[in-house]
């Protein structure tokens, strides 16, 4: 059961914590012997979707993609874990809509603006409260939070490890 194809869909604020949390769920799931890829923007972003920029038109896009990409490495037997804003709710309901069900699992990735915003790792909330950095989500560009998530992760309560793991335990569950 636990190698069953499945979409893991990180979605969440810039800096709530979704690479640290998919990076630690994929070396858990590779230690028990299973076999992942992981979708962010720093594969895609720069590759396949280096067309793409922010505005909400562009997002949809990305997100549509990455969705037809995760479909895909899923019928090549992976577990896909996919980290993305992915802000609005209608692009990840036509993700959900092209897996079975219970094989896409959304997990949100749930940190307050305030307390990302304190913590700003990379400075672009600063930046984009200066004006520098247009449509930034949360600021001037919508996050629409999951009101169905099959996991909700609350970054403000506990650490990313026990987070991980418990996106494991619903995987092997
Ligand atoms: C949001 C932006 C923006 C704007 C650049 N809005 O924290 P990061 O830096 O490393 O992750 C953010 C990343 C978001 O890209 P996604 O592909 O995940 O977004 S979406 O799902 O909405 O398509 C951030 C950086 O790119 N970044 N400009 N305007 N984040």
């Amino acid at each position: 059961k636990g190698q069953q194809p499945r979409c893991v869909w990180l979605t969440g604020l810039s800096g709530a914590g979704k690479s640290t949390i998919a990076n630690l769920v994929e070396r858990g799931l590779l230690a028990r012997g299973l076999h992942t890829y992981l979708l962010d923007g720093d594969n895609v972003r720069h590759g396949l979707n280096r067309d793409l920029g922010f505005t909400d038109e562009d997002r949809v896009e990305n997100l549509r993609r990455v969705a037809e990409v995760a479909k895909l490495m899923t019928d090549a037997g992976l577990i896909v874990l996919v980290s993305f804003i992915s802000p609005f709710r209608a692009e990840r309901r036509a993700a959900r809509a092209l897996f079975d069900p219970g094989d896409f699992i959304e997990v949100h990735v749930d940190t307050s603006l305030a307390e990302a915003e304190r913590r700003d790792v990379k400075g672009l909330y600063a930046k984009a409260r200066r004006g520098e950095l247009p449509n930034f989500t949360g600021i001037d560009s919508a996050y629409e939070p999951p009101e169905h998530a099959e996991l909700v992760l609350d970054t403000e309560a506990d650490a990313p490890a026990a987070l991980a793991e418990r996106v494991i335990a619903h995987l092997l569950d």
